[in-house]
């Protein structure tokens, strides 16, 4: 019989997200009466604004259209697409032929994987988004060993943590990033809701050059930044475009989570070892293994990016932080310290001393709030509970409101 594929035996736990989803519904059929608010996976609740929701519409009437049908198209996306995207968010630094419009970061992250191959090593903030992790220990470019627990996970030993805590302000000590290997790097940063700043990322960048390493910017939030001196895209600074590709998402800035589209940058002076371009492969990845996203939704996409549509962005990002400042006042006013929240939809909370599942179980039985454990996230996320700011604000205000009942 043919054998599997032995990372997925070196998986330590199931995939966060549904083991929160699974101890919900196991919660939920001991209490059933439970009226259970989420504040743990960051899923979008807001409804598709008016301009977005015309572009898909129209569009998916044209396609009813002999004149206007449309079957597949360009793997790396709508020419006009991937210009708005490089003009917008890139301000020319980025040519149209480096954007690859994508069904979403996540999907980019794993396929990713298949340029560099499972002998690469790899380091990751920690705490971090655990698809980096996952996806690492999936493609066996994670060795097979680790001492990780269930329903959590205290570490892969073949993946470098770069321990990201109060004591380093969040940023992690450069000087153990891999020779010749990836680095993962979220800013604003799920979990911690921490965000990078220019001279942090100069030094990262400047790093990874002299080490041989590549990073991979996952720069999925940064339409949540507020704060003009901090960077939105690895790009802003010197030297990215030769050590750097961005991957990105109009999931949570436009409420794309189920519609799917992205996309991923990567730079034409990027290359292998050998002198290979980056790009190319990139490029022989997607029209390989890719068919192009939607054209419904690249057609929402290209509408969310007029005046009308980053309008709209805009104003559904402040509503999310809305709710970060509620949900962060609210933990304050019990004597918890959190970061994050103010230029991320995220508030990272501490709870010293006690393990991330138990504070978890103990929100989810006073308060009927599901939360996500912070050890999710990575060894350093022990004793953290990542609170989620996408929520109706009804919903939102409860929660809050249930929250005092933690410190009874
Ligand atoms: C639950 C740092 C959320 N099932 O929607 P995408 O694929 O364009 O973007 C996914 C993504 C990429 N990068 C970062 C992210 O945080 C996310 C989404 N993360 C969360 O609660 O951490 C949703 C998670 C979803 C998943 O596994 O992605």
């Amino acid at each position: 019989m043919i054998k599997r594929n032995p990372g997925f035996a070196n998986l330590t736990a199931g995939y966060l997200f549904p083991e929160i989803a699974r101890r919900r519904r196991e919660y939920l059929a001991a209490h059933p009466e439970a009226k259970l608010i989420s504040l743990g996976i960051g899923n979008t609740t807001e409804p598709l604004t008016p301009h977005v929701d015309a572009g898909l519409v129209d569009y998916a009437k044209r396609l009813s259209t002999k004149e206007g049908y449309a079957g597949y198209g360009d793997e790396q996306g709508l020419t006009a697409l991937r210009e708005r995207i490089a003009a917008v968010f890139y301000g020319g630094k980025i040519a149209a032929d480096e954007v690859f419009v994508s069904d979403g970061a996540k999907c980019d992250i794993g396929r990713l994987q298949l340029l560099f191959g499972r002998d690469v090593e790899v380091a990751v903030q920690d705490p971090s988004y655990p698809v980096y992790v996952d996806g690492t220990v999936i493609i066996g470019a994670a060795g097979s060993y680790s001492d990780g627990k269930k329903g959590g996970h205290a570490g892969y030993a073949g993946i470098r943590y770069l321990p990201c805590t109060e004591a380093n302000g969040y940023f992690p000590d450069l000087k153990d990033l891999p020779e010749n290997g990836l680095v993962y790097f979220c800013s604003p940063n799920n979990p911690t809701g921490a965000v990078a700043t220019k001279a942090q990322l100069a030094a990262l960048v400047e790093a990874a050059f002299k080490k041989g390493s590549i990073i991979i910017y996952d720069a999925a939030y940064a339409e949540f930044i507020r704060d003009p001196s901090l960077p939105k895209s690895i790009f802003e600074i010197d030297g990215a475009r030769e050590c750097a590709i961005e991957v990105n998402s109009f999931s949570k800035p436009i409420g794309f989570t189920g519609v799917r589209l992205g996309w991923t940058i990567v730079p034409k002076e990027l290359k292998y070892a050998d002198g290979v371009s980056i790009n190319g492969d990139w490029n022989r990845v997607c029209t390989t293994v890719f068919n192009g996203a939607s054209n419904i939704a690249q057609y929402g996409g290209l509408a969310s990016l007029e005046p009308e549509g980053l309008k709209e962005m805009r104003s559904l990002t402040d509503f999310y932080l809305g709710n970060a400042k509620l949900i962060r006042a609210a933990l304050e006013k019990l004597g918890v310290s959190c970061i994050g929240g103010d230029n991320a939809p995220y508030i990272w909370a501490r709870f010293p001393g006690r393990a991330s599942w138990d504070v978890f179980a103990e929100i989810l039985d006073k308060c009927h709030v599901v939360t996500t454990p912070g050890s999710g996230f990575g060894p350093a996320g022990e004793s953290f509970i990542r609170f989620s700011a996408f929520g109706h604000r009804e919903d939102v205000v409860e929660a809050c409101g249930r929250l005092d009942r933690l410190g009874k």
